[in-house]
């Protein structure tokens, strides 16, 4: 296994990359999209921005940004595996369904085209219409330290505008009294675009080398504000692989979405089934407290799964990719997100070692 480090788009930078590089990570997951200042993600309970504005800025996803991006991580001693997550801005219709669908995936072809060309082998994305929404920071990790959970907030609907929980659109962007603004639809529908999304540009990416991780659904709800979720039970990770057997349909697979999940499910035995299907293109390696409705996020050797057994299971499966700490709580110093990052990727080196 491969140790990684996933950083936002403010944060790919040199120093960032040595920052990586002293804490034993070898591989970098660049996630782009949205403008996550200083790696803190913005709470979306009040229902008004979400994630902020989705940028559509051409520059980073054409094929010269690519080379780039992946230029300055290799100068760094470093491999960027995988970008993370399509910007909202450019797939909006996919996800809706609307009319400038067509459009749009080509579009997205052509960035995996981009990713492909300049040697980054996988693409992480989430299928989602509501997105990561809903979850607030509070001190719940051990010594108080703020972390992110979710805990059963009222669930406004989606206002105009917005779709993964960014706005696409801010001319038309009504934060309130935009009741309706999605007509609900079912989760057959939801799979049906999942389903068409794949069939449409999974051909694409087989060709581009670059395979295709889809994140489960956090918080891992059935529906959240009104809409379908699409792996919101551990199970229906099998329906995303077995729609397209080809290794190029892949999971990003979340440990901590997945503790997440109130479907009765073993955490261990998940980690064992997908890991021995080869499909795992990178994991989330986090631990939590709680299920859904009510969880939070805690540091990595305390919450409800032992992460010494998740990696032991993952090793004896054979699993050899990359490792990343997805969020932690924040440590209480000049550097909380640095701190909290640089203790989760010790933890992870010194267990590999071990197990
Ligand atoms: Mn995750």
């Amino acid at each position: 296994m491969k140790l990684g480090l996933g950083l936002y788009g403010s944060m790919l930078n040199e120093e960032n990359f040595r920052f990586a590089k002293q804490a034993g990570a070898t591989h970098i997951v660049a996630h782009i999209v949205g403008n996550f200042n200083k790696g803190r993600a913005r709470t979306t309970a009040g229902g008004t921005q979400g994630f902020g504005l989705s940028d559509p800025e051409e520059q980073i996803w054409s094929a010269e940004g690519m080379r780039a991006l992946a230029q300055a991580v290799r100068a760094a001693g470093l491999t960027l595996e995988a970008i993370e997550n399509f910007e909202p801005a450019h797939w909006y219709d996919i996800l809706l369904d609307g009319p400038r669908r067509a459009e749009q995936i080509e579009h997205v072809k052509q960035i995996i085209r981009n990713v492909g060309a300049a040697g980054i082998p996988v693409f992480g994305y989430n299928f989602s219409i509501a997105g990561v929404w809903g979850r607030d920071e509070v001190p719940a990790a051990r010594g108080g330290a703020l972390s992110v959970g979710y805990h059963d907030p009222e669930q406004p609907p989606i206002p105009r505008g917005m779709v993964w929980n960014m706005v696409y659109d801010q001319e038309h962007f009504e934060p309130s009294g935009s009741a309706g603004v999605i007509t609900p639809f079912s989760h057959d529908e939801l799979w049906r675009r999942f389903e068409a999304f794949l069939r449409d540009v999974l051909p694409t990416a087989e060709e581009a080398g670059v395979r295709l991780a889809l994140h489960p659904d956090d918080p891992p709800l059935e529906t959240l504000r009104g809409t379908p979720r699409l792996v919101y039970r551990a199970d229906l990770y099998q329906r995303v692989l077995d729609t397209a057997p080809s290794p190029f349909n892949g999971m990003e697979f979340c440990i901590g979405t997945l503790a997440e999940m109130n479907d009765g499910s073993d955490i261990y035995q998940v980690i064992d089934h997908y890991s021995r299907t080869g499909r795992i293109c990178y994991v989330h390696f986090r631990n939590v407290r709680g299920k859904v409705p009510f969880y939070d996020e805690m540091f990595v050797d305390d919450g409800d799964v032992d992460m010494a057994e998740a990696m032991r299971i993952l090793k004896r499966n054979g699993y050899d990719g990359v490792v990343i700490p997805d969020h932690t709580p924040a440590m209480s110093c000049a550097a909380p997100w640095h701190a909290g990052k640089a203790y989760a990727l010790g933890w992870m080196r010194a267990t590999l070692a071990l197990v």
